[in-house]
């Protein structure tokens, strides 16, 4: 993965040094960071939530370096890659570390080191990711554009069901038909807040919660999240009826068919669900 976040010519003022004056008075040093981050979420979604927030990461590295009394730039320079690393999309880091007023009698313009370090480096965890399958419904206005909408709000899609046309289930009877498919979705957000992903992707669409189970613009669901169990006020994972609906897992099915319980094709009713064709994303 060769994507980067750079933050260039960072300073700071701290005590760092073996010489006796470096220990008495503090001095102007330089970072130079570039963090190794997957950027094709936020590349797509354009969510602060997707990415690394190098202010954030900027304001940390100045803290740590202030807070510090290193004799050696070794000690220092490993101390701010550890401090890069607690932010969890932070593959890797490479940091230089430069003195900018060199203690040396001879004359020389700068000194500094250079390290990069990995999670592995610095014994964390890898970046967690999960499999999210993630059901999206349309029946009002143009319905193959909220489901593009919504694929493309999700972030990181790496398998599509073909879009379905559906007999609305429930609700009033004077509504239209949906559309309705499922996605598999690899993200790092935890499950409350890829939820909350998708109801900024709802209000998107303008979304309006009139009548429960009536007509909308846009329905983003999340049916399962790796193999975790919810339940909460606000979400209940797996989804409480994906089970008992064919709009569900006929394209759960087409993607993820060990996800679906088995038998479902023969003991839910059958018929309402037709097969119309893959999602045309450009
Ligand atoms: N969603 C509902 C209720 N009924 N029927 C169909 N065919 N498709 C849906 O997505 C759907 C529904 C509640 O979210
Ligand atoms: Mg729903
Ligand atoms: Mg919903």
């Amino acid at each position: 993965m060769a994507d980067r976040i750079d933050i260039s010519g960072l300073r700071a003022v701290t005590i760092v040094g073996a010489l006796p004056h470096e220990r008495e008075i503090p001095q102007p040093l330089q970072i130079d960071l570039s963090l190794e981050v997957d950027l094709r979420d936020a590349g797509r979604t354009d969510e602060l939530g997707d990415t690394v927030h190098y202010g954030l990461v900027a304001d940390r590295v100045v803290a740590a370096v202030e807070e510090s009394k290193d004799i050696l730039l070794e000690r220092l320079v490993a101390r701010i890659a550890d401090e890069v690393l607690t932010f969890d999309r932070v593959d890797a880091v490479n940091v230089e570390l430069t003195k900018l007023r060199t203690p040396l009698a001879v004359d020389a313009s700068t000194t500094s080191v250079r390290i990069r370090r990995t999670r592995a480096d610095a014994d964390l965890p890898a970046r967690t990711v999960h499999t999210a399958y993630v059901a999206l419904g349309s029946n009002l206005g143009d319905r193959e554009s909220y489901l593009r909408l919504g694929v493309l709000g999700l972030g990181h899609v790496t398998s599509m069901s073909s879009v379905y046309e559906t007999d609305p289930v429930g609700g009033p009877d004077d509504q239209g038909a949906y559309l309705n498919m499922v996605v598999e979705v690899e993200t790092s957000l935890d499950p409350f807040a890829l939820l909350r992903r998708c109801q900024q992707i709802e209000s998107e669409a303008m979304r309006q919660r009139v009548v429960r189970w009536g007509p909308r613009t846009l329905d983003v669901d999340i049916i399962q999240f790796g193999d975790i169990s919810i339940v909460s006020d606000d979400l209940v994972v797996p989804h409480p009826r994906f089970a008992e609906r064919r709009f569900v897992l006929e394209p759960l099915a087409e993607i993820a068919p060990d996800r679906c319980p088995a038998d479902w094709n023969t003991t839910l009713d059958a018929g309402g669900v037709y097969r119309r064709g893959p999602l045309v994303l450009a």
